[in-house]
């Protein structure tokens, strides 16, 4: 264990409420990854380019109406459907850095009223990330950033919920920045914290799953 032959990539979450900088701060690491010399892609979830993620997207635009327990199951389908890619991907030294995964699962769909071990069983099996980044903002703050879209959830009240169950979730693997701090200053937190676990996977440390 531990030896060159065990080397993988590092699987990167991102997490946070609408508006925390995902999106801004994953394009920038993957970009910074890349002129360091790793190999590194930027996903995201839902992934809106299969025809799961189809029905997710047209149900987030409002445009279909799911039961609250059929969409939870179709995002954790979204991500199992992208499950054997992933470990392919992270096994061939390519570090996945993604945009919402199964904690925005169940954080989203509890603030609902779904029970949260109910939420949780379907994202058991998935990949477990070596780092979850959680970029924290207020939801008061978030929804200033160029307002809220028409988009399902886009509303203060529920965000608040999302915002407390994302702290139950919290684990061993969560670091936190403060996403109110200028981007330039989030983007360097970031980077260190990840160049920090691309190492230690490289160094052989092994995959493990959900949900642990
Ligand atoms: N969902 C779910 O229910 N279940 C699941 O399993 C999954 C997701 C995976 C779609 O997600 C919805 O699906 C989402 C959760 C639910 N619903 N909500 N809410 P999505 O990922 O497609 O959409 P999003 O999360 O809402 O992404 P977003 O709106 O694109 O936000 P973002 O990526 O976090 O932020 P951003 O685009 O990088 O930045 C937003 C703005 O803030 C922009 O103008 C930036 O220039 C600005 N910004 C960014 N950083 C800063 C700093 N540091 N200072 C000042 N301004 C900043």
């Amino acid at each position: 264990r531990g030896g060159k032959e065990d080397s993988r990539g590092a699987l990167v979450v991102l997490e946070g409420l609408d508006r925390c900088g995902k999106t801004t701060q994953s394009t920038r690491l993957v970009a910074n990854l890349e002129k360091l010399g790793h190999s590194a892609e930027l996903w995201r979830f839902p992934d809106r380019t299969t025809s799961v993620g189809q029905m997710i997207s047209s149900y987030l635009s409002n445009k279909s109406q799911l039961d609250d327990h059929t969409i939870h199951l179709l995002f954790s389908a979204n991500r199992w459907e992208k499950r054997s890619l992933m470990e392919s991907k992270l096994k061939s030294g390519i570090t996945l850095v993604v945009d919402r995964y199964s904690y925005s699962g169940v954080a989203f769909s509890s603030a609902k009223g779904l029970d949260i071990e109910w939420c949780k069983a379907p994202e058991i099996g998935l990949l477990a990330p070596d780092l979850v980044v959680y970029l924290d903002i207020p939801p008061e703050k978030a929804a200033e950033r160029g307002g809220y879209g028409g988009e399902r959830y886009e509303q203060l009240e529920f965000q608040k919920k999302v915002g407390q169950n994302y702290q139950v979730l919290r684990g061993p693997t969560w670091k936190i920045i403060d996403a109110c701090s200028p981007m330039e200053d989030v983007e360097e937190q970031l980077q260190e914290m990840v160049l920090d676990c691309v190492k230690t996977c490289q160094e052989g440390k092994p995959l493990s799953c959900l949900w642990s």
